[in-house]
């Protein structure tokens, strides 16, 4: 399908950017690489308090929740192993969408199995390259996603994203608040056991 240009200039969903064979092959690739970086669950730096949704990455760079803080890392420290690399298929969406001279860093994998897993209003801000996008892939249940504006309090919208969309922010959007409301239970029959994986790929680094 076309891409959709949405009302936030530098934010476009490509809805069923990739059809259900693709969405099959690249879920059974993710279901290998976790038992080589098994998703596991973060704590909020400082109050250490349990997230909802379990998380791992691929790819040269990683980011984690540490008690200190939010950052990259180069290897899994829970599971003491580089993480895997980025399926080539993902390497592929990027080249296909992100129009960046270099490849992504990191490939940041959300989990929502749970009906109540959600996550809230942030900004994706611990990258140097501000200059490329972030881009996402949805697989699984449909979630209801929110975009807000620069400041926490700005007036937001909300968007659905399903199975195979995915959502370019780059430009002026690429600093907007943002979060994932809820997940809606039983809306695609992707995942065994159901729920959502969210791929989010991002160049960390500035390119030399
Ligand atoms: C809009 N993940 O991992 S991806 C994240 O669905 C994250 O798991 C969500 O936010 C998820 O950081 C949403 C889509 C996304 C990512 C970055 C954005 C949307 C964005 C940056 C600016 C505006
Ligand atoms: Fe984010």
């Amino acid at each position: 399908m076309k891409p959709v240009e949405t009302e936030f200039e530098g934010l476009t969903l490509y809805p069923r950017h990739l059809d259900a064979a693709a969405q099959k092959a690249l879920a059974i690739e993710l279901v290998q690489a976790f038992e080589r970086a098994p998703p596991y669950r973060p704590k909020m730096p400082r109050t250490g308090k349990p997230w909802s949704i379990r998380q791992t990455n691929f790819g040269a760079l990683g980011w984690v929740s540490q008690p200190q803080g939010y950052g990259y890392a180069a290897r899994d420290e829970v599971n003491n192993a580089p993480w895997p690399a980025i399926p080539e298929a993902l390497l592929a969406l990027w080249q296909e969408v992100a129009a960046y001279p270099a490849p992504p860093e990191c490939c940041l994998v959300n989990l929502y199995e749970e009906p109540r897993a959600r996550m809230g209003l942030h900004r994706d801000e611990d990258e140097a390259a501000l200059d490329a996008p972030v881009v996402s892939l949805s697989l699984g249940d449909t979630c209801v996603f929110r975009v807000g504006g620069f400041a926490r309090g700005d007036k937001s919208k909300s968007f659905r994203l399903s199975s195979g969309d995915v959502l370019v922010m780059g430009g002026p959007s690429r600093l907007r608040f943002h979060g994932v409301d809820r997940v809606i239970s039983g809306s695609s029959q992707l995942i065994p056991g159901g729920g959502r994986i969210n791929l989010t790929l991002r160049r960390v680094t500035k390119p030399a």
